[in-house]
C-alpha cells in the first residue's frame, strides 16, 4: 500500500487480550524512543463492544470497533496488526493483504499448514504490490539474542555443533486450571508445541541462520480434561502440554527443543545454549539483559563463561533506551518489533521474519506432530528457501 510520505500510517489492531495489550503498549511507546515514520493508533477491534471500547481508551487507540471486516476496508487504515487467536489469523491476514494493508501477525503463523501456506501465498502476491507482512516472533528483538546472532555470524563460536533450547512455563501445572481456547485443537492448533516451542525453533533458525533437514518429536498431554464453563463439567484437552523435539540442521549441527506448560516452578524460561568449536553462548529469557559467552580461544587458565550485560548503547536496539545499566524488559521486545516493521514499510523493504519464515517453522511443527503420531519416526524435510 502506498501513502504519501506525509500521511501518517493508520493502524488497526485486532485483539485486545494479552497479546493485544503487549502490542498496544508497543504502538503507544515506539515513537517516544525510536525514529519511526508517522502513524496513528486508529482503531482497536474486538468482539465485546464494551470491553474493547474500554481497552481502546486505556491503550491509546482513537476508537474501537467490533467488525474487523469493515475496518480493513477503511481508506484511513494502512496497517493491520493481528493479535487474535491462531484460528482467526488466516482469514483476517489474507483479507487484509488483499485489501492492500501491511500485516503484522502474532506467532505461530496459523493453526494448520494449509492455512499457513495460503497466508504465505497471499503475502507473496501482496509484496509484489508493495504491501509488507511480518510474523511476530518477538524474541528476535531481545537485544541479547540479536547480539548472539551477530557473534555467531562473525564466527566467534567457530562451527556451531549443537544447540539446546528449552521453553518452560508452569501455568497449566494445576489440573484444576480451567479450559481456555489455548487447550482446544480447533482454536489453538496445538499446545506447548505451537505456542512456545515455535519461539525456540524460530530462535534456532534465526541465531544460526540455518534450516532444518530432519525432525523427530514427541508430544505429551498430562491432564486430559479440565473444568469447562459449566460447574462440575469437564472438557477434553485436545492439545499437548509438553513437546520434545530433535532437529538436524543443514549446516550439520543438531538441536534439541523442549517445551512445556507444566514445568512446575518455571515461569517463562526460554533457555538457549549454543556450542561451537571456538566458543559457546547461553541465554535465559528470565534474565534477558544477560548473555553468557565462553571464548575458547583465550588461554585455558582464563576461560569460563563471561556475563555480558547487554545494556550498552553499542548493543542492538539499546542506544534508543536508557543510559547504560538501566535494564529493559519483556515488553520492550514488542516495541523493537513495531520499530522494525515500521522502518521496513517506510523503506519499501520486506521485513523479517516474513510469512515464508513463519511457514518454515510451521513445516517443522507439522513434522513434529507427524513424528509424534508415528511414535518416533524421523521426518525428512525438503530443502526450502528461507
Ligand atoms: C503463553 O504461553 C505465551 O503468552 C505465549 O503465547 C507467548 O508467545 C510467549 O511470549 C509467552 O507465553
Amino acid at each position: 500500500m502506498t501513502t504519501s510520505s506525509n500521511t501518517p500510517l493508520g493502524v488497526a489492531a485486532i485483539g485486545y487480550a494479552f497479546m493485544g495489550k503487549a502490542h498496544s503498549n508497543a504502538w503507544r511507546n515506539v515513537a517516544s524512543f525510536f525514529d519511526v515514520p508517522a502513524f496513528e493508533q486508529k482503531v482497536l477491534v474486538g468482539r465485546d463492544a464494551d470491553a474493547v471500547s474500554e481497552a481502546a481508551a486505556k491503550y491509546g487507540w482513537a476508537e474501537s470497533a467490533t467488525d474487523w471486516r469493515s475496518v480493513i476496508e477503511r481508506d484511513d487504515i494502512h496497517i493491520v496488526d493481528i493479535c487474535a487467536p491462531g484460528w482467526m489469523h488466516a482469514e483476517i491476514a489474507t483479507a487484509a493483504l488483499e485489501a492492500g494493508k501491511h500485516v503484522l501477525v502474532e506467532k505461530p503463523l496459523a493453526n494448520t499448514l494449509g492455512e499457513a501456506e495460503l497466508m504465505t501465498a497471499a503475502a507473496a502476491k501482496a509484496r509484489a504490490r508493495g504491501v509488507q507482512s511480518m510474523i511476530g516472533f518477538n524474541y528476535r528483538r531481545v537485544p541479547a539474542l540479536a547480539l548472539a546472532r551477530e557473534l555467531i555470524a562473525e564466527g566467534r563460536l567457530g562451527t556451531v555443533r549443537h544447540v539446546r533450547a528449552a521453553y518452560l512455563q508452569d501455568w497449566l501445572t494445576d489440573a484444576e486450571s480451567p479450559m481456555t481456547w489455548r487447550l482446544r485443537k480447533e482454536t489453538a492448533g496445538s499446545g506447548a508445541l505451537g505456542d512456545i516451542a515455535s519461539h525456540a525453533i524460530d530462535q534456532i533458525l534465526y541465531l544460526l541462520d540455518d534450516s532444518v533437514t530432519e525432525v523427530s518429536g514427541r508430544l505429551q498431554t498430562f491432564v486430559d480434561q479440565r473444568p469447562g464453563p459449566t460447574a462440575g463439567a469437564l472438557e477434553d484437552v485436545t492439545v499437548d502440554d509438553a513437546a520434545w523435539v530433535n532437529l538436524s540442521l543443514a549446516s550439520g549441527a543438531i538441536a534439541s527443543v523442549e517445551a512445556s506448560r507444566v514445568a512446575t516452578g518455571q515461569k517463562n524460561s526460554l533457555r538457549i545454549e549454543i556450542y561451537g568449536s571456538l566458543g559457546s553462548l547461553t541465554f535465559d529469557l528470565e534474565n534477558l539483559n544477560e548473555l553468557y559467552f565462553m571464548d575458547a580461544t583465550v588461554p585455558v587458565r582464563e576461560q569460563g563463561f563471561r556475563r555480558i550485560l547487554v545494556n550498552e548503547p553499542e548493543h542492538p536496539y539499546l542506544g534508543a533506551w536508557w543510559p547504560q545499566g538501566h535494564i529493559i524488559g519483556w515488553e520492550h521486545t514488542f516495541t523493537h518489533q513495531i520499530r522494525d516493521f515500521l522502518t521496513a514499510i517506510a523503506a519499501g523493504e520486506s521485513p523479517s521474519p516474513s510469512f515464508e519464515e513463519g511457514l518454515n517453522v510451521q513445516y517443522i511443527l507439522a513434522a513434529v506432530e507427524e513424528s509424534a503420531a508415528a511414535k518416533s519416526s524421523l521426518i525428512q524435510l525438503p530443502a526450502r528457501a528461507t
